[in-house]
């Protein structure tokens, strides 16, 4: 079994398109397991893919994507579904990083953070996984520093996403530091 390859359609199918599996998340962005192992076979021609795949898919993944809690599993982060995924609001360190493309960092200085496609905006407890985050767009990344803290005390909210990733709602960028 291919975990990477299950991982990705298994976030397709929780963040970004439930309705193609024939599923449904509920509000807080579960869905019962065996109705995505029985879309997930479906999908795969009927090939097995087993409760023990996922919790092995979880276990193998450098990133804590998903969740699996009773009979129940989601996706912590990165959804793009229309209809919101309530997350818990969270006080989060005073210090989070985003690592981003050198191309967009002045239309961040004008604008902000801005969640773009998905729900919220992605941010990083230390800057290395910025880092990592940003290599996905540009060589050499930018990795911004977020006043969290001050931010959260102004009223923008902060949501745990897994041990190293935070969603928050858009931040301006008087709380962001560009060196
Ligand atoms: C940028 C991956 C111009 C922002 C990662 C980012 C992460 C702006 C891009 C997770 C902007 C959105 C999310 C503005 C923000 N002007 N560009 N005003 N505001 N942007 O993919 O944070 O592997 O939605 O800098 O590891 O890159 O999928 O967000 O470059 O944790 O599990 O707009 O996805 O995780 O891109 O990544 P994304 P992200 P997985």
């Amino acid at each position: 079994m291919n975990y990477q390859e299950l991982s990705k359609e298994v976030s397709y199918a929780l963040r970004h398109a439930p309705s193609e599996y024939g599923l449904s998340l509920d509000e807080n962005g579960w869905v019962d397991v065996q109705e995505l192992l029985k879309a997930l076979k479906e999908n795969n021609k009927g090939a097995s893919i087993e409760l023990n795949d996922l919790i092995s898919m979880i276990e193998a993944s450098d990133k804590k994507r998903h969740e699996i809690v009773g009979d129940k599993i989601r996706a912590l982060y990165g959804h793009t579904i229309p209809s919101p995924i309530k997350k818990e609001i969270g006080e989060p360190p005073e210090y989070l990083y985003h690592g981003t493309a050198r191309r967009f960092v002045e239309s961040i200085k004008e604008k902000g953070l801005l969640s773009q496609e998905r729900q919220h905006v992605h941010l990083s407890v230390d800057e290395d996984t910025a880092y990592e985050v940003g290599k996905r767009r540009d060589e050499k990344p930018v990795i911004l520093k977020i006043k969290a803290k001050l931010a959260f005390m102004n009223g923008v909210s902060f949501f745990k996403g897994n041990d190293k990733v935070w969603l928050s709602n858009s931040i301006n960028s008087e709380y962001i530091e560009f060196h």
